[in-house]
Formats: structure tokens, sequence, C-alpha cells
């Protein structure tokens, strides 16, 4: 008897996580097919069948994986086009994104401007990517939902060669504990998780990172500017993965997502859920508010996180497609 107890309990946790899952699948599927026929009736020449199509790293063909990751490593053989003066430890076309973005932190953040500012970040990324690189996919995403449980599980994480690489080495390491800075005291934590060092497998191996970190109290809002961040400083690219804030990263948390009925609803629950737990779920630079573009897995996240906000669109598309909320002054508005 205690047994089958056991059992029918077991199953009846299977069943939930399933139907979790199922209820986002659902709206993914309407979103899908309202997404399409809408781009039919555009009569813009976009149809089902030309339009560009980002995918799960997962479902990726070994050959593609290699080549973007080919075309990354490309864009950290390109020389960067930012000014020395301007950007003086910037030694790649890669770095380039994360200079852009250590300098404009402060206008695209706790603001209106979050989602179409990263959302136009990815895009460049990805089109630099194909004209530079000669890379013919699109930028894949990370489908955090899936691999909530066992993050560095992942595909994407598995350190192998067709991963991104794996998590930093295990050493010993402070908990994460930052308060973002002009926030009225928002708070970050996290426990110290299984990495914390450099990366030790799979492409990105022993990666550098130029640029960074940026002393916050040198910089007021607004641009941040030489000697803060955009100095040389190289050093190795960390992650301290985990699955202490993967917990918010769930298919409760992206179907309650798809639910919102506003955009402030929307905007101000992804930015406190998702997209601070698949950034926290990484760690190391992942956790860092300016830098953090600095680990090829940025564009991963932030290409789900672009992803979620296009399916929440396209459920009604005339209300949602131009909808947006807030100012483009840092926690002006978007206390999130
Ligand atoms: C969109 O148009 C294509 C042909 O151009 C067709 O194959 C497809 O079924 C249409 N999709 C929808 C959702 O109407
Ligand atoms: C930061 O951005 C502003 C506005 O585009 C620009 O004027 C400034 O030169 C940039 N600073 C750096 C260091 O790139
Ligand atoms: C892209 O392909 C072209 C044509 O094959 C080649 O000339 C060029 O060197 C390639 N660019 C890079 C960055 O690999
Ligand atoms: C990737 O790993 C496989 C299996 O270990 C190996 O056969 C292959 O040569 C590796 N490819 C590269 C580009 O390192
Ligand atoms: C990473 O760098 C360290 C120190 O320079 C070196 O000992 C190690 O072999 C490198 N590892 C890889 C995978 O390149
Ligand atoms: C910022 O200022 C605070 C308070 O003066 C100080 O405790 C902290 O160490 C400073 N941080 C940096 C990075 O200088
Ligand atoms: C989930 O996240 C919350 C908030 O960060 C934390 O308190 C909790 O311990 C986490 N749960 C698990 C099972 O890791
Ligand atoms: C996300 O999921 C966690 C754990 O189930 C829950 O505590 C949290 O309230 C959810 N957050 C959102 C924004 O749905
Ligand atoms: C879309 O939003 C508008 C405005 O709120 C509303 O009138 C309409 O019913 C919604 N359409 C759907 C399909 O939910
Ligand atoms: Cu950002």
């Amino acid at each position: 008897m205690k047994f089958s107890t056991t059992v029918f309990a077991f199953l009846g946790l299977l069943s939930s996580v399933r139907a979790d899952e199922a209820a986002f699948r659902a709206l993914e599927k309407q979103s899908n097919l309202l997404q399409l026929q809408a781009l039919n009736a555009s009569q813009t020449g976009c149809t089902s069948a030309n339009v560009a199509v980002r995918r799960e790293w997962s479902t990726l063909p070994t050959k593609e994986k290699h080549s973007y990751i080919n075309a990354v490593k490309c864009l950290r053989r390109l020389p960067p086009l930012n000014l020395p003066s301007l950007v003086p430890g910037v030694r790649s076309r890669f770095d380039d994104y994360q200079a852009v973005h250590i300098n404009s932190t402060f206008i695209i953040h706790f603001n209106g401007r979050f989602l179409p500012w990263h959302r136009y970040f990815v895009s460049v990324y990805e089109q630099a990517l194909r004209s530079q690189c000669n890379y013919t996919g699109y930028q894949p995403y990370w489908e955090w939902s899936t691999f909530a449980n066992d993050p560095v599980a992942s595909p994407l994480f598995d350190g192998s060669n067709t991963s991104i690489s794996g998590n930093g080495a295990k050493v010993p390491h402070d908990d994460f504990s930052y308060t973002i800075p002009y926030s009225g005291g928002l708070h970050n934590t996290c426990p110290a998780q299984d990495g914390g060092g450099c990366l030790t497998t799979g492409p990105f191996a022993n990666l550098t990172v130029n640029l960074g970190p940026v002393n916050s109290n040198a910089s007021l809002p607004g641009w941040v500017g030489s000697g803060t961040g955009l100095d040389y400083n190289p050093r190795c690219l960390t992650r301290d993965m985990g699955s202490y804030w993967s917990n918010y990263t769930g298919w409760d948390n992206v179907t309650t997502l798809l639910e919102a009925d506003d955009f402030a609803t929307f905007a101000t629950l992804l930015t406190q859920g998702v997209h601070r737990g698949g950034h926290f779920t990484i760690g190391g630079l992942n956790n860092d508010l300016f830098t953090s573009p600095g680990d090829p897995a940025f564009f991963f996240h932030h290409a789900q996180i672009d992803r979620i906000w296009t399916l929440w669109q396209n459920l009604n598309l005339t209300k949602r497609g131009t909808e947006i909320a807030g100012t483009s002054t840092w926690f002006n508005c978007m206390h999130s």
C-alpha cells in the first residue's frame, strides 16, 4: 500500500510537470499561428515560407552549432570599431558590443527602453555574425524552462565542444550580493553556486574579458564614460552556475508572463522573474548589470527574453505590437 501511494504521488508530480509545460506550449502554438496569419496578411512579401526563424540551441544540427561557435570566435578576431580614445580597453569586434552595453547601461535598464533596446542589440549582433563572419543561421535561444532543474545539463552549457562551454571551475567564493546603484536600494543576492572560476571546458575555455568592471560610484546615471569600466582589464570569463535562481524560469513562470494583460505588468514580471533568473543561473560575469555581454551566453538569454516578448505580443498583435510603458529614465516608473 505504501509503495503504491508513493508511485501515485510520483506519477502525480510527473503529470503536473507536464501540465505546466503543456499550458505554455498551447499558448506558444496559438501565438505562432496568429503571427503567421498576420505575416501572410501583411502582404510585405514576408511569409511563413521565408521568414527568419530563431531556434533553441539543442535543436540545431552539430554542424550549425560549430558554425555559430566559429562565427563568435571570428567576431573576437576582427578589429574593434570603437575608437581607442573613447574605449581604451576594446580589443575586438566582440568587445564593441560589450562596450556599447556598458556605456548605455543607465539608459537601457529599469525603464521603458529595456525590452526594445535589448531586442535591437541582439538583432545587431546577429547581423554582425551573419554579415561579418559568414554565419548563415540566426541567433539561437536558451529555453530556460526545459533545463530549470539542472541548467548545466543543457546542451548549451554541458561543456562539450558543441556547447558554449560549461560552468566555471569550482573555487571557494563569496555569495553574490549587490545593491543596484541609484535604485533606492534594490538588492540582488544569490548564494555561492557550483562554479565561480574561469571556464575550463568547451570552445570558450579560458575566454578573456577585456572591459569592466564598472565602478558605479564613479558614474552617475547617464553615459558611463572612459575610466569607469571601459579601460583595458584582461581577465578570464567566470561563471557560477546553479539552480537557486533557475526556479524563477520554470514553465509556470513563462506561462504567467504570457497571460499578463498589459505591457507594464508583463515587463515588470519579466524583469523581476525570468530576466534576473537567467542571468543569476549563469552567474559570474552574468551577474554584472554592466558587463554581462562579455559572456557569449548573454545573447542566448536575451534571444529567449525577446522570444517571450514576441510570443506575448503575437497573442494580440493589434494592441501589443506597439504597446510600451515607462520612460527613458533609470528607475522612473518601472520599479523592477
Ligand atoms: C501563410 O502562407 C503560406 C504560403 O505563402 C502558407 O503555406 C501558410 O499556410 C500560410 N500560413 C498561415 C498561418 O496562414
Ligand atoms: C557613450 O554614448 C554617448 C552617446 O551615444 C556617446 O556620446 C559617448 O561617446 C559614448 N561613450 C563612449 C565611451 O563610448
Ligand atoms: C567569408 O566568406 C568569404 C567568401 O568565402 C571570404 O572571402 C571571407 O574571408 C569570409 N570571412 C570571414 C570573416 O571568414
Ligand atoms: C569535438 O569533440 C568530438 C568528440 O570528442 C571530437 O571527435 C571532435 O574532433 C571535436 N571537434 C573539435 C572541433 O574539437
Ligand atoms: C587556461 O589557462 C591556464 C593558465 O594560463 C592554462 O594552464 C590552461 O591550460 C588553459 N586551459 C585551456 C583549456 O586552454
Ligand atoms: C562605493 O561607495 C561605498 C560607500 O562610500 C563604498 O562602501 C564602496 O566600497 C564603494 N564601491 C566602490 C566600487 O568603490
Ligand atoms: C528559489 O528562489 C528563492 C528566491 O531566490 C529562494 O529563496 C529559494 O530557496 C529557491 N528555491 C530553491 C529550491 O532553490
Ligand atoms: C516563479 O516561480 C517561482 C517558483 O515556482 C515562484 O515562487 C515565483 O513567484 C514565480 N514568479 C513569477 C514572476 O511567476
Ligand atoms: C486585443 O486587445 C484589444 C484592446 O484591449 C481588445 O479589445 C481585443 O479583444 C483583444 N483581442 C484579443 C484577441 O484578445
Ligand atoms: Cu542589458
